[in-house]
């Protein structure tokens, strides 16, 4: 049986959360209140439009479409000014051994992402050459937990559902992978990804043997 891997962006490969918090947290003090890193976990793996609302009820804030509009706009030019500057250094330990084990296995390789920004990270950090598609906030309609994400990665990479693999690190991201029939590896707190069939704190505790036996399974 064929196989397909797919992974989650912010987290997984690289930590852009604390470049999404410095840049909530600087529309929260423009509009005159506290946005903490507490409070930035509830963003995780949530679109940008649905983290504009969790941030304007955190602080009492009613807004117009051209107001909501506009702080879309902003809060994303000063996540991009943080992107810019990203470089190999922020891939997250052992990403690369993992996704140079898949390539090497012949085995297709997908990103799948709420961000719009998945595409231009991948690049700045040198790992786009590795994914055979890119699914992203660009490409879906539903939000994770929907599976839409993954069932779209699963169909570019010409692989069935069942027979992919992703890695999530948000409690809605591995819900979406089980909800698509997929096998699911949280990363990160296995008490907060308890959902997961498999756990693991990051990659360096993924041996190649591991992704071997998810291959050949
Ligand atoms: P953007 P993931 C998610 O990435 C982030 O975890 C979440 O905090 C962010 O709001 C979302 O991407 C949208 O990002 O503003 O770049 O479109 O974990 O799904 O890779
Ligand atoms: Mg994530």
């Amino acid at each position: 049986m064929k196989k397909g891997f797919i992974f989650d962006l912010d987290g997984v490969i690289v930590d852009t959360a604390k470049y999404h918090y410095l840049a909530w947290q600087k529309l929260a003090h423009e509009l005159g209140f506290e946005f903490t890193k507490q409070q930035n976990e509830l963003f995780k793996g949530v679109s940008r439009k649905r983290c504009l609302e969790i941030l304007l009820d955190i602080g009492n804030v009613n807004a117009t479409q051209q107001q909501f509009d506009h702080w879309m706009i902003t809060k994303n030019e000063d996540y991009l000014e943080y992107i810019e500057k990203m470089d190999a250094s922020e891939i997250l330990p052992d990403v690369p051994k993992v996704l140079e084990y898949l390539k090497q296995n012949d085995i297709p390789i997908a990103l799948g992402s709420a961000s719009k920004n998945a595409q231009p990270i991948l690049e700045k950090v040198g790992l786009l050459p590795y994914f055979n598609t890119i699914v992203d906030g660009n490409n879906v309609t539903k939000a994770k937990p929907d599976p839409e994400v993954f069932l779209l990665a699963a169909k570019q990479l010409g692989v069935n559902a069942s027979n992919c693999v992703v890695f999530e690190d948000a409690v809605a991201g591995v819900q979406a992978a089980n909800a698509a029939k997929m096998v699911s590896i949280g990363i990160g707190d296995d008490n907060i990804l308890s959902e997961a069939k498999f756990n693991f704190a990051d990659f360096t505790e993924i041996s190649t043997s591991f992704i071997q036996q998810l291959i050949e399974k």
